[in-house]
């Protein structure tokens, strides 16, 4: 792992202002392969109907449908790289299984980030990253990210373009011709090794390319925010709501205890959305 050595600051440089970082070779052979195995288990089980409507994505199975995404959440040299980046009390929400299955279409550009109606989403700080962890390889051939440096604070074409009411169409890829499918000028390939670490901020523009290979291209996201602590409570009531999970034990939620984001007071969740306004200029 490179984040012990003195480009700790490269690094977090990056990812403010380029909205995204690489640390190298974080996840150990022996997870890998536990991640591996379960990942290709629960994809096993999917219905056709659920294939059918994450076409753009692939499976999108949530880390609460098994005991080991506990495990990732906590997983040591992780929460070691988030401190080394400042980030000292980072709390964790969600996130998902995203396999793209051999000879699947593209994914289309997104950004994640659902907090728009508040001011501190248009300053440079990250009220929510993503940790991407794929499971093989990625080139552009099977699928690797993409990304647009810079969009989650600057505005980009694509915000005019992308259709918040028409994500369902997008996923099942009514229309491979729209604009959310294209390759941009300025769009950057994310190609990574197996066990390599992708932290980014939910506001970057993202997309991966096709699947043309015969493999599964596997990825494992989870959902964190690294100032929790200092978000308006309107955003510590969304997203300290209480979750469930019927496939976790008394152990998963105690593993994760000091990453539960809780909120006791008494703000209305703030109102979701997707959109960014005309304050990200
Ligand atoms: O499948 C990928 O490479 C990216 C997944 C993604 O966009 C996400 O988790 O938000």
């Amino acid at each position: 792992m490179d984040i012990k050595t003195d480009r700790y600051k490269e690094i977090y440089d990056k990812l403010i202002w380029d909205g995204f970082c690489v640390i190298k070779n974080i996840l150990q052979e022996d997870m890998l392969s536990r991640l591996r195995l379960i990942t290709s288990e629960l994809l096993s089980q999917q219905t056709e109907q659920e294939r059918a409507a994450h076409r753009s994505s692939g499976s999108m199975i949530s880390v609460y449908s098994h005991s080991i995404f506990s495990e990732l959440v906590v997983y040591p040299q992780v929460l070691q790289a988030l401190d080394t980046l400042g980030f000292i009390r980072p709390k964790w929400s969600s996130g998902y299984v995203i396999s793209k299955p051999p000879k699947s279409p593209p994914l289309f550009w997104h950004q994640d980030w659902w907090g728009w109606n508040d001011p501190c989403s248009y300053t440079p700080l990250p009220q929510q990253l993503f940790l991407m962890y794929y499971l093989v390889d990625t080139s552009p051939d099977n699928g690797c990210l993409r990304i647009i440096k810079g969009s989650h604070l600057k505005r980009h074409k694509l915000h005019d373009i992308l259709p918040a009411a028409h994500a369902a169409e997008l996923q099942q890829v009514k229309d491979i011709e729209h604009p959310a499918f294209r390759i941009y000028p300025d769009e950057i390939d994310v190609p990574v090794n197996a066990g390599d670490l992708v932290i980014g901020d939910s506001r970057l523009l993202h997309a991966s390319h096709s699947n043309q290979t015969e493999e599964d291209r596997t990825v494992i996201t989870l959902w964190y925010h690294p100032y929790y602590d200092l978000l308006p409570s309107a955003m510590r009531a969304h997203i300290g709501r209480l979750r469930q999970s019927n496939m976790w034990t008394d152990e998963d939620w105690e593993r994760i205890s000091e990453l539960t984001p809780v909120y006791n007071g008494e703000t209305e969740p703030i109102k979701w959305n997707r959109s960014p306004g005309p304050d990200l200029i």
